[in-house]
């Protein structure tokens, strides 16, 4: 019985239980909408590198954004910064998590007001394979952004 639940489970998590799709698959996308007139949105997501090859994600380019970084936050001082990545590698066969307090999209410099239930398109520019395409839709947030600030 406690077998089958867990069986039951994983495939609803998985929200399919066919086998995975070759190349680089991102799940489980969403985001927040700026804050204010901050302008600044964040992205979190799921990248799975289904091949054997290392794949770095070289750039991303959003529809909505001029402008598109990736970043991670570090701690300094005690106090949580963020700073841009110049890309992010995933190496083959490996899932890399972005999420709140690691890895994550800054979307910059909206087009057009960008608010709860907007959904951006993302590309994601990768080494040595073609771009894939995601949409992630935004949330509302209610507490402000972690402190912002580049470490170059
Ligand atoms: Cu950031």
């Amino acid at each position: 019985m406690t077998g089958r639940i867990a069986i039951a489970l994983c495939c609803a998590a998985l929200s399919a239980c066919s086998p995975a799709p070759d190349g680089l698959v991102i799940t489980h996308t969403y985001g927040f909408a700026p804050v204010g007139t901050s302008g600044m949105a964040v992205a979190y997501l799921t990248v799975h590198n289904n091949t054997g090859q290392d794949i770095r994600i070289e750039s991303v380019h959003s529809k909505l954004f001029a402008n598109a970084e990736i970043h991670e936050t570090v701690m300094q001082d005690g106090h949580a910064r963020m700073r841009a990545m110049e890309n992010i590698e995933i190496r083959a066969g490996e899932t890399l998590e972005l999420e709140p307090g690691g890895v994550h999209l800054m979307l910059m410099q909206p087009h057009e007001p960008v608010t709860a239930g907007t959904v951006d398109t993302l590309t994601f520019n990768l080494s040595q394979h073609d771009a894939v395409i995601a949409p992630v839709e935004f949330f509302a947030r209610n507490a402000p952004p972690p402190m912002h600030e580049d470490i170059h």
